[in-house]
């Protein structure tokens, strides 16, 4: 199969300016946003040009089908509310430019995907969330982001041009190229990961109410200050966490606001978000108990309200071996002794489609770890050599 990683390259700066910040090679282009909709407008024509045949289902997943029967390869092209360029979309034109190639030379039938709000503005990933029925898209659309958008609302600027969900059985597989987005393997040296599996996430929103007063006359004794109240929550979480914690576990509180957000005003509400991971569902679900537990105390000693929103999240999955071995022995032959066997600490895509067909990831190195940030970024020629591996491992599939 004759790849054009010149072809590749420029598609995936192509793809970074819409929503390109002008900050390093940053991208702001959350789901269902104008730019989301103006790239997968056109993502869809490159598909086109190629003789894919373009498919919308109805929560915004874009495909490009080469068949009835096909080996799929993808990932998701929105962004983090401050992103790179690479997170997703290198996936996707990685999937464009196998599919394009093996049309051009006779290989193998390759079918790429563009999922809908993998970074889950709304949900946790969304498009495949649905696309897989890990929610029904009745109840995605009462999801709202954190501005109180209903993704009903956000999802029907797309809805014109689509139609029915497709049948997974159209598919053999699915393999999902992305940056490691840490720091292992700019640490080790290697320039491809096989993945071995995807931890599991928990994520949840929560609201404390107060008692919104005066900064200047309400004595402390007698403050029901919301801001407080969480501050002593995340030192209470992050003390009992810790507790139960191996060294891969993580949680975050990403999201905060407060109300009204004065400085002469005692907090009335703070709304956050907390979430952890880990690849133990005993320890997801011990961790979930800490914070309910938690949130009582909180509503005992700050006589504040806690209400807790439902608890979101997705189980650990383990990578199907006859793909893991595929890209395993294409990393020995094109990088030979620079590959490794790694678990994703990011969520993705592959997490929700291995449950429902045998599901492969690989990964190329970020430097120096960082990812979710404008300067997010990995060199070329290891953006090249993880095309290479997964063109290689899906024509031997
Ligand atoms: O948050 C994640 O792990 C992913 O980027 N959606
Ligand atoms: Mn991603
Ligand atoms: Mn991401």
């Amino acid at each position: 199969m004759a790849l054009n990683p010149d072809r590749f390259l420029d598609d995936l700066h192509r793809l970074r300016s819409f929503g390109a910040s002008g900050v390093d090679k940053g991208v702001v282009r959350p789901a269902f946003s104008a730019v989301d909709i103006a790239a997968r407008r056109w993502l869809a024509s490159r598909m086109n040009e190629a003789g894919l045949k373009t498919h919308l289902d109805p929560i915004g997943n874009l495909f490009g089908l080469n068949g009835e029967k096909s080996l799929l390869i993808g990932s998701h092209s929105d962004s983090q509310p401050e992103g790179g360029w690479l997170d997703g979309a290198l996936g996707v034109v990685a999937g464009l430019e196998i599919a394009r190639a093996a049309k051009e030379t006779g290989g193998p039938p390759v079918s790429v995907v563009n999922f809908q709000d993998e970074e889950g503005r709304f949900g946790i990933l969304t498009g495949s969330d649905v696309w897989t029925g890990q929610i029904s898209l009745a109840k995605a659309d009462m999801l709202t982001d954190t501005d109180g958008v209903l993704l009903g609302a956000a999802r029907s600027r797309m809805s014109g041009r689509a139609r029915e969900f497709l049948p997974h059985d159209m598919f053999t597989g699915f393999i999902e190229m992305h940056i490691e987005q840490g720091p292992g393997m700019d640490v080790s040296g290697d320039q491809i990961g096989v993945v071995s599996d995807i931890v599991g996430i928990r994520e949840t929103r929560i609201k404390i109410t107060g008692r919104q007063n005066h900064a200047g006359t309400t004595p402390m004794a007698l403050r029901q200050d919301a801001f407080q109240a969480l501050s002593d929550f995340n030192q209470r979480i992050n003390q009992r966490f810790a507790e139960v914690a191996n060294p891969a576990t993580v949680w975050t509180l990403g999201h905060a606001e407060l109300s009204p957000n004065a400085s002469s005003v005692v907090p009335g509400t703070a709304r956050f978000s907390l979430q952890w991971r880990d690849g133990d569902p005993a320890r997801l679900d011990a961790m979930e108990t800490i914070m309910w537990e938690v949130a009582a105390e909180i509503i005992r000693d700050r006589n504040v309200k806690v209400q807790l929103g439902e608890v979101g999240g997705i189980e650990p999955s383990a990578m199907d071996p006859r793909l893991k071995s595929a890209l395993r022995d294409a990393a020995e032959d094109l990088a030979p002794g620079k590959w490794l066997d790694l678990p994703s600490g990011a969520l993705h895509d592959a997490a929700n489609v291995s449950r429902v067909m045998p599901t492969a990831m690989l990964f190329v190195p970020s430097i120096g770890g960082i990812s979710h940030a404008f300067d997010e970024d990995t060199k070329e020629a290891d953006l090249v050599k993880g095309l290479e591996v997964l063109a290689q491992a899906a024509f031997s599939l």
